[in-house]
């Protein structure tokens, strides 16, 4: 296999051979797939063969991969200039765009990664409020900035300890890790620690366990307690931002953030993230306030225009309920089989976003996600991927359909999966 060869020459040169670890397939075992090319629903890899693809890259390719409308967008911006390093009206049609797309942003700042938007989110909530604190919840992943990087405290309300070598345990000592889903524990902290707390930072959904939807009331509790307490609520909206809806998880669940943060569709597969939200957060940032933030490449001309032409596709009349519709037929067609070959799983999808779970019912808590039978998912995958059907290579990942996937692609792939599930039961 060609993936085989160009995974070890990788190796010599990447450390374990890629870019960003969850590719490196450690989760699920084997050697990682090299794919040299895409359109629509599907991928080829370095030795031809075509699979159905289920990642979209984590998201980006919403619209589906090598979009015409996208490629000619960035064809004609990158025959212009690659990069100025300076405005350009593109920038702002796409901040436009974004501010008139999602309910709570006055004003937006674009970056070039959801690691970026995220770590910037915290330093305006820190410098906004004077306060230090940050809460996060455990199995919800924001980028790697290093206060982010943290798992939970021994006991509930100990500040966290870091999860990444080289984060200073004094950094880490300023987040706190809380369960999600868990409204009670939540309360319990702000009548704690109101006054210290500078941010909770929440993914709407969460799509970084596998896919755990929010309880009823959770979203609102924490709305209650951070306006209650001056806190800033954040919504780092970089996966569910127009997967769920087109106003992101905010619009669906009705919650106003305070900021959110936004990447991958709004870049449509280029380098773009964003944060954004009141104006007097906003007015913060620098040069107009003390909270530094910068970055060479933000509001790349090339990658702007892939967001804006993929915010246009996915903007259109019905995309959003036509998507959501086909992710639904997935979703329930694979629990079908299962329950047809007898094997315990679950599956549930939000927009066109899905997680299947080998456990009798998805997944309420970070606890429960533990409780997925991840040796079973990875034989799963492994049988999957022999039918050339490609899904996340781990079992604590979101599944993400596309709008070039239709019933052919659903039908290839519960036959695929008809197989599959008889071969684990
Ligand atoms: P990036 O820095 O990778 O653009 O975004 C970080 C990020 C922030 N917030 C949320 C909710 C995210 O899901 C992510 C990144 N998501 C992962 C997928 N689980 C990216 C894949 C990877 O790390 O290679």
């Amino acid at each position: 296999m060609k993936s085989e060869s160009l995974f070890e020459r990788a190796q010599r040169v990447i450390p374990a051979g890629v870019n960003s670890p969850v590719r490196a397939f450690r989760a699920v075992g084997g050697v990682p797939l090299f794919f040299e090319r895409a359109s629509g629903a599907y991928l080829w890899d370095a030795d031809r063969r075509r699979y159905i693809d289920y990642v979209g890259s984590w998201g980006p390719m919403v619209a589906g991969h090598s979009h015409p409308a996208v490629v000619e967008a960035v064809q004609e911006a990158a025959s212009r200039a690659l990069s100025f390093g300076a405005p350009t009206e593109a920038e702002v049609e796409l901040a436009e765009m974004l501010c008139r797309l999602v309910p709570s942003l006055d004003q937006v700042r674009l970056v070039s990664s959801g690691t970026e938007a995220t770590m910037t989110a915290i330093r305006l909530a820190r410098g906004f409020t004077g306060r230090s604190v940050i809460v996060k919840f455990e199995g919800c992943y924001h980028g790697h900035a290093d206060a982010l990087l943290v798992k939970a405290g021994s006991g509930a309300l100990t500040y966290g300890h870091p999860s990444s070598a080289g984060v200073p345990a004094e950094t880490a000592a300023h987040t706190m890790v809380m369960d999600y889903n868990d409204s009670s524990g939540l309360k319990a902290l702000f009548q704690e620690k109101a006054g210290q707390i500078a941010a909770v930072i929440v993914e709407p959904v969460a799509g970084n366990m596998n896919l755990v939807l929010p309880a009823p009331g959770f979203l609102e509790g924490l709305r209650e307690q951070c306006t209650r307490s001056g806190a800033v609520l954040i919504f780092d909206e970089v996966m569910t931002g127009f997967r769920v809806a087109l106003g992101g998880a905010q619009a669906r669940y009705g919650i106003r953030p305070d900021l959110t943060t936004l990447g991958k569709v709004i870049g449509g597969g280029l380098p773009v993230g964003a944060v954004g939200g009141r104006r007097d957060i906003m007015q913060k940032i620098a040069p107009l306030g003390p909270v530094y933030q910068a970055g060479t490449l933000s509001g790349n001309p090339v990658a702007v225009a892939a967001g804006l032409a993929t915010l246009k596709l996915v903007s259109q009349p019905g995309f959003q309920h036509r998507i959501e519709s086909i992710t639904q037929q997935l979703v329930t067609g694979l629990a079908a089989e299962a329950r047809k070959a007898g094997v315990i799983f679950s599956a549930q999808s939000i927009g066109s976003m899905f997680g299947i779970y080998f456990r009798d019912a998805p997944p309420r808590s970070f606890a429960e996600v533990m409780q997925c039978d991840r040796e079973r998912f990875n034989r799963f995958f492994h049988a999957m991927l022999d039918h050339g059907v490609y899904f996340a290579p781990s079992a604590y990942e979101t599944g993400f359909v596309s709008a070039a996937h239709d019933r052919p692609e659903i039908e290839t792939t519960l036959v695929a999966a008809r197989d599959c599930f008889e071969r684990l039961s």
